[in-house]
């Protein structure tokens, strides 16, 4: 998966650098985007829960000596607003040669900014992220009127193998 075949995939052409429109921006998340309306995207997908701002700060600060979370957003430079945001979470394996996996985690795209292609744009960028980081694969939970979305980015359910178990706490 290389920049080329994303731009195939995401038409007109956009790449990270050039995502169709001068003002979206993709990049990693920063420590102030709590201002930027990072947690009001989320409650888009799910429950958030009242978050203060110390606590996304610190929380954040973690992830990142952790090493192991790069969350991706795409930002509205118009109005500083963060419209889109994927996280690539890694994980160290013995099996696969002390491997790495990878999942693909809180997809959302705000719903006033469907239809331009984000959503595509946004998870081939964190699945390219995860190649080049040497995983050795990556997976990711979905609803199932996303199947057809992300198989047309690439992913696929493996027969046999694909089942999701939950123990809610
Ligand atoms: C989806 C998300 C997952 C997210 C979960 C939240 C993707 C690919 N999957 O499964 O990352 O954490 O929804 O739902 O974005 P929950 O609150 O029921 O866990």
């Amino acid at each position: 998966l290389e920049w080329n075949s994303v731009q195939n995939k995401v038409t007109p052409f956009i790449t990270n650098e050039q995502p169709g429109e001068d003002y979206f921006l993709v990049r990693p998340l920063q420590i102030d985007d709590y201002e930027k309306g990072y947690l009001h995207l989320l409650s888009q997908l799910t429950i958030v829960g009242e978050i203060t701002k110390e606590e996304f700060q610190s929380q954040f600060l973690k992830m990142q000596k952790a090493g192991c979370y790069f969350v991706t957003v795409i930002e509205d430079i118009r109005d500083s607003k963060i419209i889109a945001s994927a996280t690539l979470a890694t994980e160290l394996k013995f099996v696969h040669k002390c491997g790495e996996r990878a999942r693909l985690e809180d997809v959302v795209v705000n719903n006033t900014y469907r239809g331009k292609q984000l959503g595509k744009l946004i998870v081939l960028t964190v699945t390219l992220l995860g190649k080049k980081l040497g995983c050795y694969k990556m997976s990711l939970d979905c609803k199932d009127p996303l199947i057809p979305f992300y198989k047309s980015l690439g992913y696929t359910l493996e027969p046999g193998n694909a089942n999701t178990m939950m123990l809610r706490f």
